[in-house]
């Protein structure tokens, strides 16, 4: 292990179970800490009685043994929809917010009301989902943990969604009160990469119940309408319809409740959200899709796809004396666990067939970055494989590499051909230095920013069959393409140049020195709908990395610290997030099309976003002209 790591110091210890004491009485928040006198001007704990904010993280803790691969990897199941349709939902679904009915929205669904054309009833595929407490095992050494799941589950279910097929999912909230320590019973599901209305998105603010809001304070669902659409569909400078060219592929959803979100997902409220077309089908002896690994089980629509695999990473801290999760509430800047999880299960193993698989690699947070390796253990050599997408889309043509990297939230679907490896142990392993919650100690690519193969952290081990299998998958060496593989989408004259700053400011988060506020009601700028514009991103914290997420859009990457992107560059073409590394100024072109309403624009290390790192923008008709928001 490269993290230099020894057993909990007493004086962590002590500082440890002080900080519980405070959580258990309730008085962890700032205001309570202010008020009780152990909270600096500076915002850090006071180093009196044990409390350093500085004495207990978790580059001094290690969490109890654990074995490695003694457990099966788990493939979440797909959510199947409600039998008997929209009729069978209590009570009926309405644009309009229902809150007599219990509903905590509180904003009508725009699809249906301005484009009638395109969305003349409500869904056929309706979903209902339960938040709730869940018993899970972790590890066979561990207890079994009270994490939070939908319908229980951690990961969630997977929801498989269409291209031109909408879908209304009904959330309904049964967290407990008792909330074991951390984690908020109040939600907002964000369906992350997807082009969706303001109001269905998850917008930080938007969570339920909301004790500030009389309408919304005892809400119990929430209905969120996703058209699946394609983006640009109802923009002025496009085909009707949108460009095909633009479908997504692997997106997640997850909590994203303003300043809670950090606690939340590591409790467990997160997962896959893959969409479907007809080229990207999840079927590869369809002579006209794209032929990615893949094989649908008869007719079933809702069967998990065989040989396409999503896969959730997370790294957990588990306290040393009682096995259970540990998530330390006074942490502001990163939290990094010494155990890596897959699907939710510590370092699992994965039985495959000599063939070729599609794996849609996700980094869950909340503050690690990756960077992944395929390894022979024994020889010690890392064995290249094809990546066919980043974040949410097919790259034109796949890249032949030795590694993906992945700074949290970011996606990466990649095929790995086993068939040279029957009857042999592959791992995939994390080779980036990663020190603390800042980022990896170097940027990507630099010669020190990796441990050397097989002194990284071993995430997922595969067991390849021998023998021979049958594939009928595309195969890569034959460089095939997929969308935009002629021509890129045609950029817009920007309407507005705007410059964003991300800082640390009096051991704050901010963008533009400027604080996301706790009831999410401040707009920090405005855009014109159907408009395009280009934003500078720089980072101005010295030290620290920042993974960039805008909602409702994606963007194009144009230059990475002045470095022009292009053809054969993973980056190149659309991209959800963006890795803003040490010292970086990355330039990107932006569109937003088709909705109206509030959205953030957001660091994705979820500890720098509950602390303030997050602004809000409205999508309207006039837009402002604000370069510097
Ligand atoms: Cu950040």
């Amino acid at each position: 292990m490269h993290l230099l790591k020894h057993r909990w110091s007493t004086l962590a210890k002590t500082s440890w179970r002080n900080r519980q004491e405070l959580i258990a009485a309730g008085m962890h928040r700032r205001r309570d800490l202010l008020k009780l006198g152990l909270l600096s001007a500076g915002g850090f704990l006071i180093a009196k009685h044990g409390l350093s904010s500085r004495v207990a993280n978790a580059k001094e803790m290690e969490s109890p043994p654990t074995p490695s691969f003694v457990e099966p990897l788990v493939i979440p199941a797909v959510k199947r929809p409600v039998p008997g349709g929209i009729a069978a939902l209590s009570p009926y679904p309405t644009i309009h917010p229902n809150n007599a009915g219990g509903e905590g929205r509180t904003r009508p669904h725009q699809a249906f009301l301005n484009y009638p054309q395109y969305f003349p009833a409500l869904p056929d595929k309706v979903f209902e989902t339960t938040y709730r407490e869940t018993l899970i095992r972790v590890s066979p050494r561990l207890p079994i943990q009270r994490l939070w799941g939908p319908d229980g589950m951690v990961p969630g279910p997977t929801y498989y969604a269409k291209y031109g097929e909408g879908m209304l999912v009904r959330n309904r909230n049964a967290l407990p009160a008792d909330n074991g320590g951390f984690g908020i019973r109040q939600i907002c599901t964000h369906l992350h990469n997807g082009h969706t209305p303001s109001e269905s998105d998850g917008f930080p603010g938007d969570y339920f119940p909301n004790p500030d809001h009389p309408a919304i304070a005892n809400a119990t669902f929430y209905d969120h309408h996703y058209p699946n659409c394609l983006a640009g569909f109802a923009s002025s400078h496009r085909s009707m319809g949108g460009d095909t060219n633009e479908s997504l592929s692997t997106l997640w959803y997850h909590d994203h409740r303003v300043g809670f979100t950090s606690q939340n997902v590591y409790k467990g409220l997160a997962g896959f959200y893959i969409l479907w077309n007809d080229y990207d089908c999840g079927d590869e002896t369809n002579a006209y899709g794209f032929r990615l690994p893949g094989v649908r089980d008869g007719a079933d629509f809702y069967a998990p796809v065989k040989y396409d695999v999503p896969l959730l990473l997370t790294d957990r801290l588990f306290d040393e004396d009682n096995g259970r999760l540990y998530f330390d509430l006074f942490e502001k800047d990163g939290i990094l666990g010494d155990k890596f999880l897959v699907n939710g299960k510590i370092q699992p193993y994965f039985v495959v067939e000599p063939r070729r698989y599609r794996f849609r690699i996700l980094d869950g947070g909340p503050s690690r970055f990756y960077q992944i390796f395929l390894t022979d253990k024994g020889a010690n050599t890392s064995i290249p494989y094809w990546q066919v997408a980043n974040d949410g889309n097919l790259l034109p043509r796949p890249c032949k590499v030795t590694s993906v990297a992945l700074a949290v939230a970011e996606r990466m679907d990649i095929v790995i051909d086993f068939s040279k490896w029957a009857g042999k142990t592959l791992y995939l392993e994390n080779r980036l230095l990663q020190g603390d919650g800042r980022g990896p100690d170097e940027n990507i690519g630099h010669p020190l920013s990796l441990a050397a193969p097989g002194a990284g952290d071993f995430l997922l081990q595969f067991r390849v069959k021998a023998g021979t299998a049958v594939d009928n998958s595309m195969d890569y060496e034959t460089m095939p393409s997929t969308y935009h593989c002629y021509t890129m989408p045609r950029r817009e004259i920007p309407r507005l140049y705007r410059n964003f700053r991300f800082e640390r400011t009096n051991n704050l988060w901010t963008i533009n020195q400027k604080l996301f506020p706790d009831d999410a009601s401040m707009v920090h700028f405005r855009i014109k709908q159907n408009s395009a514009e280009q934003w500078g991103l720089q980072n101005n914290s010295g030290g620290w990395m920042h993974p960039i997420h805008v909602h409702m859009e994606e963007h194009h990457l144009l230059r990475r610290n002045g470095v022009a992107v292009g053809p054969g560059n993973p980056e190149y073409g659309r991209k959800d997030v963006n890795r803003l590394q040490h010292g970086e100024l990355n330039t990107i072109f932006m569109r937003f099309r088709d909705w109206e309403g509030r959205y953030p624009l957001h660091c994705h290390n979820t500890l720098h976003e509950d602390n303030f790192m997050m602004m809000r923008w409205d999508v309207d008709q006039e837009g402002d002209t604000n370069k510097e928001p």
